[in-house]
């Protein structure tokens, strides 16, 4: 568990604003009013608030923002106001506003997950996790949750929010869960298949683990080389064991990267009959013979098409 009165937890107003986007007025007339959020004193007046506080804020500020009254929601707990913002999205008739406060419902999981980050609690993340995998299917749960989950994990990374720490324990618990779920459907299929990898110099991959999970809904059978794969070893083994298709996620994050040049260079190498994929935010557009899917829904029905085209018995 985290120490919430050690220096390094706690923040200044002006930057509890910032990071959740109620202005440093209302925090005070709020902590006047409804005694939350509790500020400590530091000895020269000046107010510092635990940084857990954060997600719970931000799922405020979406309670307000959906038209609650701030009395009804400023006191609230995480849980109770996710609560509160999932009930809407059942209740609801209209399927416009159903699709916003599903949204809505989303984001404030996802805030409940950071705050299980700042607590290092990864029972209850991962207990979370499989909730909401059982109750959304695992594309949904891929594209409208794991997704948004892990680019708030890189913002709060960002502005200081979150430590490195928090972050390496979120791609962990988030890794090994997904890691598990994409095996547990692989297990024992016979259909088409198809290799994934990342290029030489990745050190991210949570995005080739979420597009395994997308691709073990299909029948293909899936081989994945995972992190940091020389081409040379990516081009033998496609032409070795011919899949039907070649899968590759590129992050935006490595400088050490040549996307372009080695997916030409895999393209170059690889059997003509091999279909070649990629996605993720640092894949360039418009190679030849390299076809770029800009994210997971899009990916899904794409293999659909692609499963059709395959003749299978
Ligand atoms: C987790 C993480 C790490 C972990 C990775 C651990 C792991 N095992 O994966 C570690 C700690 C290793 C790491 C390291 C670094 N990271 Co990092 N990291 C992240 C974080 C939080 C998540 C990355 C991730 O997995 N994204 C995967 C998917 C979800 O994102 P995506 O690439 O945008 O892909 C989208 C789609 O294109 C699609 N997709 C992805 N793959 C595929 C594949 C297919 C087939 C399809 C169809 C679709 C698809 O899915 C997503 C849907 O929107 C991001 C934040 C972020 N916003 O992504 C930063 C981020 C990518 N990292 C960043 C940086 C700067 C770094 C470091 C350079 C930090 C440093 N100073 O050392 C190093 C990289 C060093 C190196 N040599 O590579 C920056 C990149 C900034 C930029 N270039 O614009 C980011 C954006 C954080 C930030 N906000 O600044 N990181």
């Amino acid at each position: 568990m985290t120490q919430p009165d050690k220096m390094e937890n706690l923040i200044s107003i002006g930057e509890l604003a910032r990071l959740t986007g109620i202005t440093t007025h209302t925090l005070r007339v709020w902590e006047k009013r409804y005694g939350t959020p509790h500020s400590q004193r530091l000895p020269s007046g000046h107010r510092r608030y635990p940084k857990e506080d954060v997600p719970r804020l931000r799922a405020i500020a979406k309670a307000l923002e959906s038209g609650y009254r701030a009395s009804k929601v400023v006191s609230g707990t995480l849980e109770e106001l996710q609560g509160l913002m999932g009930l809407r999205s059942f209740t609801d008739t209209n399927p416009a506003s159903t699709e916003e406060s599903e949204s809505s419902s989303n984001e404030m999981l996802v805030e409940r997950w950071v705050m299980e980050i700042h607590g290092y609690d990864d029972d209850a993340l991962l207990q979370g996790f499989h909730q909401q995998w059982n109750r959304v299917g695992p594309l949904r749960f891929v594209a409208d949750c794991a997704v948004p989950f892990i680019k708030r994990v890189g913002t709060g990374w960002e502005s200081g929010e979150l430590t490195v720490a928090n972050e390496h324990f979120a791609t962990e618990c988030l890794s090994s869960f997904l890691t598990g779920k994409w095996r547990q459907l692989n297990s024992k299929k016979q259909g088409w298949t198809v290799l994934m990898a990342t290029l030489p110099g990745e050190t991210h991959n949570l995005g080739l683990l979420m597009a395994a999970v997308v691709a073990s809904l299909s029948n293909a059978k899936i081989t994945y080389l995972g992190l940091d794969t020389p081409l040379e070893d990516v081009i033998a083994t496609a032409n070795k064991h011919s899949p039907e298709l070649l899968c590759i996620s590129i992050s935006n994050g490595a400088k050490t990267l040549d996307p372009e040049d080695s997916l030409l260079k895999i393209r170059k190498g690889l059997n003509k009959k091999i279909k070649i994929v990629s996605g993720g935010n640092g894949t360039p557009d418009n190679l030849p013979g390299i076809l770029k899917i800009e994210d997971f829904i899009n990916f899904n029905d794409w293999l659909g098409d692609f499963e059709n085209t395959l003749n299978l018995t």
